[in-house]
């Protein structure tokens, strides 16, 4: 497997930069923590090491170095596409480099090869009450194809520390060979007949989702698929999903486990959820005016949100300083494939009137849009429309990148994370208070 050979031979150099760094900086100060980080959800404290991918404030995500422009134009494309293979950026994720498409392609085919689910994972979702949450489903497939974790049974068998990663990584393509089956199967039993198409295997992973919820002759929903998966698998270490499956996985917790732990920090709405949110004010502005608003309506009905104390959903971001670029990548598929469609044009004109409103107070530090602003408004033109569905095909892509960290942190032996608490009463006598 070129993958796992790739890794092999890098780990050594990984190894290397680790140990020089332990060896003759350990006492090098990286930082201090004020009271308001500490108060503030740890924000901005620089406790990891990331080299999956990094928030630049101004440019956005870099995948492995690679903006999002790059990766969509660089990586090796899906066929009768112009959008990247998912299999690519897999390899993309795991070894640092550019793949060949024969690489990408061997990526997609040991995902073929591995994507059947166990009857009993459809049993455990369909033993669920119709109400569940889907994100509470995706959360729950995952878990119960813990059983068959190898690294889990490796473990208990003692199986090396400098191997730990290998049975990481089997574990990891396991499991994201099944994550579009699982996925489609949630979707058609929650808001269909129950009934999934069988995987067809001339597509590629991120196609097959698209065809396996009975959109098989819909190009451009496949296109808009290999362009979501991709651009969405990863966003740095210390969000909430990433560090909450990174420090799962610390106490050597599976890959099953900490991924499902990781999907249920996602599925809170200041996190992933929040995508429900933007496509819902989108549809409620639609609803409320019954058709497009004129400009002055628009910025009257903002500004009235605000005033009322609500915040303009898909607008503003914690690291990001600019426009998210995986909201101008897909605003370029829209231009391109729904240009006329009236979702898009109010997504347009919030982008064009919200960000000098928001802007008016110099209370955000961000006013542009993030990519919830726009991701939402994709699905619906599609027919996916179930909008509490949005959150897993987030989740399917963010498999991809939690993963990827998760078999890096065990082949380089990351130890398990322990920070420190204090209490109140110990912050109020360093600073004096009593
Ligand atoms: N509308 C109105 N006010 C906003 C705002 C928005 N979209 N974004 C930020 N603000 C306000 C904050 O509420 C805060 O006000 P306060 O001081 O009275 O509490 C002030 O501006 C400063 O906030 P900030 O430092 O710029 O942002 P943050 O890091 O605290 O929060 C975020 C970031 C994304 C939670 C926030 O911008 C927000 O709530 N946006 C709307 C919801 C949204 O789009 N969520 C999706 C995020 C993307 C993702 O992770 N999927």
């Amino acid at each position: 497997m070129i993958i796992k050979e790739k890794i092999q031979e890098q780990i050594p150099r990984w190894m290397e930069r680790i140990q020089r760094l332990k060896k003759e900086y350990s006492n090098f100060v990286v930082g201090e923590v004020t009271i308001e980080q500490i108060l503030s959800g740890i924000r901005g404290v620089q406790i990891s090491i990331s080299d999956i991918s990094y928030v630049d404030p101004y440019e956005g995500i870099r995948l492995r170095g690679y903006t999002i422009s790059q990766v969509l134009s660089l990586l090796p494309k899906a066929k009768n596409s112009r959008m990247p293979l998912a299999g690519g950026l897999y390899h993309l994720l795991l070894t640092g480099e550019l793949p060949s498409q024969k690489e990408a392609e061997e990526v997609e085919e040991i995902w073929r090869c591995r994507s059947e689910v166990p009857q009993y994972v459809w049993d455990v979702i369909c033993s669920m009450p119709p109400e569940t949450h889907p994100m509470t489903l995706f959360s729950q497939a995952i878990m119960a194809l813990q059983p068959q974790s190898l690294f889990a049974r490796a473990y208990l068998e003692g199986v090396q520390k400098s191997q730990y990663w290998e049975y990481y990584l089997e574990d990891s393509l396991n499991l994201t060979a099944k994550i579009p089956q699982i996925a489609a199967f949630i979707y058609c039993w929650k808001y269909k007949d129950g009934k999934v198409e069988p995987p067809d295997p001339n597509l590629d992973w991120s196609a097959s989702f698209a065809q396996m919820i009975g959109k098989g002759s819909d190009w451009e929903y496949q296109e808009l698929m290999r362009l979501y998966l991709v651009i969405h698998s990863d966003h740095e270490g210390a969000n909430v999903s990433a560090h909450t499956s990174h420090l799962v996985s610390s106490a050597l917790s599976d890959i099953y486990l900490s991924s499902a732990a990781g999907m249920n920090g996602l599925a809170g709405p200041l996190h992933g959820l929040a995508n429900q949110e933007c496509i819902r004010w989108l549809l409620n502005v639609y609803d409320h005016f019954q058709r497009l608003p004129s400009d002055e309506e628009l910025e009257g009905y903002i500004r009235n949100q605000l005033s009322a104390g609500y915040v303009i959903p898909g607008y503003g971001h914690a690291v990001l300083r600019v426009t998210d670029p995986r909201f101008t990548a897909q605003m370029e598929f829209a231009e391109q494939f729904l240009p006329q469609d009236p979702l898009f044009q109010l997504v347009k004109q919030v982008y064009r009137l919200a960000p000098s409103i928001l802007g008016e107070n110099g209370k955000i530090k961000n006013p542009r849009p993030n990519v919830d602003a726009i991701n939402g408004c994709l699905q619906y033109y599609y027919g996916v429309r179930e909008v509490d569905f949005y959150t897993v095909l987030f989740g399917v892509s963010r498999l991809l990148g939690l993963t990827a960290h998760a078999i890096w942190a065990r082949a380089l032996g990351k130890p398990i994370e322990r920070p420190k608490s204090l209490t109140t009463q110990m912050l109020e006598e360093r600073v004096g208070i009593i």
